[in-house]
Order: C-alpha cells, then sequence, then structure tokens
C-alpha cells in the first residue's frame, strides 16, 4: 500500500519512482545522477531560460497560426523502446539503440532519447498540428555544449489535403514549409543579427532531413533536426496518404544562443548569480558571467581493453565522480603500438565549476576515483 501511495503522488508531480528507474535488471543502465534529474521540469518553470524560450516558441506559433498547434509538454520521459525506436522507424542495428547511447531501464522501457518518442501516439490520439516539449536523457560526450539531460520541442504538423495535388508536390510543399516556418522561428527569436546554415542530414523518420546550424562563440552549433515525415509513420497512425513536416528543437542551444549562456551545465545550477538574471517573458537578457573561475586539466592515458571501448562508457564514469565538475573530455592521443598492435588513448578532462574554485585536493581526489573506475569498470590498462 505503501509502495502504491508513493507511486500516485510521484505519478501527479510528472515524477517516477525510485524503484520504477533504479530497477536492478541486469540491462539498466541509468546511474544516481540522471535518476535525480527525472521531474526537474526546468521547461516548466517560469523564471527558468528553458520555459522562457519555450514560451517564446509558443508565442511564434499562436501569432502564425493561432489556435493550431495542440501543445504537450507533460508526457511522462519513460517510454517503451517501441515508442522511442521502432515507431519512428530506428532500424534494429541503428547506433542510438545501443546501451552505450541510451539509458535503459529493462530491454523494453527507456528514457527517451528524444521528443519524437511521442510522434506516433500523438498522431494516434488524433491530432494533426501540434508541439511536445519535454526532457530527454542521452549518454554522450561532454562539452559545453553536450549534457544527458537536455530539452527538445518536437513540433508536427499535417498539412491541410488542399495545399497539394499529389504525393510528389505534396512532399515539396511541406519541406518548404517547413524551412520557412524554422527560418522565421530563427528570425523571431534572434533577429538578423545571427549567421544561420541548413546543412543535409539523416534520420530514420524523415526523407529529406535537414540539421540548422548557428554561429555561436566562433564554432557552428547545431540546433534542430528536421525533414518531411516518412509515409510509414503517417499511414499506420491514422493519417493514410498525407504529408506532414516534423522537427526536433534542442531548447537549452537555442537558449544558449539568445542568452548568450557558455556553458550548458548553468541550466541546472541554483546559484542566484546565474537564476536571478532571467524574468519570465524577458527575451532580451544577456548573461553576464559572474566570475570565471580557471579550469584545471588531468590527462589520463591507457591501453584499450580487447573487449572493445566507447568514449561515452568513459564520459560517464567521469561524470559519475565528478558531477557538474567536468567541463569537458576530449581524446588529445591515440596510438597504436605496431608489435603489439594495441591503442593507446590519452584523454584530457578539464574540470571547473561554474559557481566557485576548486581545490587541487579535492581535483586529486575525484581524480583518483576516475582512474580506478576507469580500471575496474572499463578494464582498460593504465599507463
Ligand atoms: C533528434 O533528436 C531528432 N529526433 C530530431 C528530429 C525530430 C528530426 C523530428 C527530424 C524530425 P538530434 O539527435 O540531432 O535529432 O537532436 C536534436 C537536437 O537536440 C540537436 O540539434 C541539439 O540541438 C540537441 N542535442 C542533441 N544532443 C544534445 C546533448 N547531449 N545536449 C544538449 N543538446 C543536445
Ligand atoms: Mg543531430
Amino acid at each position: 500500500v505503501k509502495g502504491r501511495r508513493l507511486h500516485a503522488v510521484a505519478a501527479e508531480a510528472q515524477t517516477v519512482s525510485r524503484e520504477e528507474v533504479l530497477t536492478s535488471h541486469p540491462f539498466n543502465n541509468v546511474t544516481e545522477g540522471i535518476f535525480a534529474k527525472i521531474g526537474a521540469n526546468l521547461h516548466r518553470r517560469p523564471d527558468h531560460p528553458i520555459c522562457i524560450i519555450k514560451e517564446a516558441i509558443y508565442a511564434f506559433f499562436d501569432e502564425r497560426q493561432p489556435g493550431v498547434f495542440a501543445k504537450l509538454e507533460d508526457l511522462h520521459p519513460v517510454v517503451t523502446a517501441k515508442a522511442n525506436f521502432d515507431e519512428v522507424l530506428v532500424p534494429a542495428d541503428h547506433v542510438s539503440r545501443n546501451p552505450n547511447d541510451t539509458y535503459y531501464i529493462d530491454t523494453e522501457t527507456v528514457l527517451r532519447c528524444h521528443t519524437s518518442a511521442h510522434q506516433a501516439e500523438t498522431l494516434r490520439k488524433g491530432e494533426r498540428a501540434f508541439l511536445v516539449t519535454g526532457d530527454v536523457y542521452r549518454r554522450d560526450t561532454i562539452d559545453q555544449s553536450h549534457y544527458p539531460v537536455f530539452h527538445q520541442m518536437e513540433g508536427v504538423k499535417v498539412l491541410d489535403r488542399s495545399q497539394y495535388s499529389d504525393a510528389a508536390e505534396g512532399a515539396k510543399v511541406a519541406e518548404q514549409e517547413l524551412k520557412e516556418t524554422l527560418e522565421a522561428l530563427a528570425a523571431h527569436l534572434f533577429g538578423t543579427g545571427i549567421e544561420c546554415r541548413w546543412v543535409d542530414a539523416y534520420f530514420p523518420f524523415t526523407d529529406p532531413s535537414f540539421e540548422l546550424e548557428i554561429f555561436f562563440n566562433g564554432e557552428w552549433l547545431e540546433v534542430l533536426g528536421c525533414g518531411v515525415m516518412e509515409q510509414q509513420i503517417l499511414d499506420v497512425n491514422g493519417c493514410e496518404g498525407e504529408k506532414a513536416w516534423a522537427f526536433g528543437l534542442g531548447l537549452e542551444r537555442l537558449a544558449m544562443v539568445l542568452f548568450a549562456i557558455p556553458d550548458i551545465r548553468l541550466f541546472w545550477t541554483s546559484d542566484q548569480r546565474f537564476t536571478k538574471q532571467f524574468k519570465a517573458g524577458k527575451l532580451n537578457a544577456k548573461f553576464k558571467p559572474y566570475s570565471k573561475y580557471p579550469p584545471c586539466f588531468k590527462d589520463v592515458s591507457f591501453w584499450l581493453p580487447e573487449a572493445g571501448f566507447t568514449e561515452n562508457n568513459l564520459c560517464e564514469v567521469v561524470r559519475g565522480h565528478a558531477g557538474d565538475l567536468v567541463e569537458s573530455v576530449v581524446l588529445i592521443d591515440s596510438f597504436t603500438h605496431p608489435k603489439k598492435q594495441r591503442t593507446s588513448h590519452c584523454y584530457r578532462v578539464a574540470y571547473r565549476s561554474m559557481d566557485r574554485s576548486l581545490t587541487d585536493e579535492e581535483i586529486n581526489d575525484i581524480q583518483e576515483n576516475v582512474r580506478a573506475s576507469l580500471a575496474d569498470q572499463l578494464k582498460v590498462e593504465l599507463r
């Protein structure tokens, strides 16, 4: 009974119980750190930059087409592997299904790795134009624009039959309307003072597919993926023969550009020097760094194990010990010994707090723990 009650309360708060997520299933690879983030719902806190940008995007769609887009933002992040992958046509051997990339609760259940997990079910509910916003989870590399929990907004629009006369024309109209919509959205959010470019892409659920990049802090930053929806997804979910476009926005990335936020970890800080700088509805705030603490670099070199090695696993180990104190993990050297036929990697880990200066002692402790776990869990041979 106690378990049940807990569960009911958790569901109400749009979160999940510990037992539901950190199961003892051998396939489970969810960490404590990830579990702690579930239910944070940054996209629903009015003064948080993720919520502010969400509202600005809503305003854009409401101005252009009042009342057309349904808005869903409390769909549960625990989804079936079927919804996350199969229903959006992700092939059985696609990398994203690999437990190196996705957090699995058990073989059939995952933390969604994209809001596209809700495309099919929302079409089946009868929606024909919708925006789905939520937290998504990925085992990934570590740098200033990648974080294992982030927020996406999915947009789907099924065209009106009157917009085209045959399938080929429908696909063309969908592509044009999609690009025109997203270019107008970028102009709405950023004005004309930014540099954007379209890049051809591949997604199993769209064809053709594109990504939009924005020039930010000296680099091209990918902010969204999109395309013309695969016919099969429409055909089996109540829209037979219809045409549609879809996109998935990275809300952190857009907010970084809009508010000049230099590091993705800042979205998770409770430091008031950050949080106090943002207010609901205020789109022109530029983040003023409150202080730049020096980074501390630590290199780690090791021979790769014969059983294989994946960088995401290294990043999970570092994140597990360092939490938000790790800023980036970069491969700086790789070589294969000609006689031994073994490969050695050297990674440089940058530690830096967003909020305070770190002591040598605490960094050395973390680095020692990282090294021990690399040998223990990933079976590398430290050098
Ligand atoms: C997708 O997730 C597709 N589902 C998007 C899509 C939807 C395409 C509908 C077509 C139709 P991608 O893996 O590229 O695509 O991620 C989308 C965006 O999420 C990226 O452009 C980026 O802005 C953001 N993103 C991806 N990984 C991370 C990360 N680790 N941290 C922060 N943001 C990320
Ligand atoms: Mg991408």
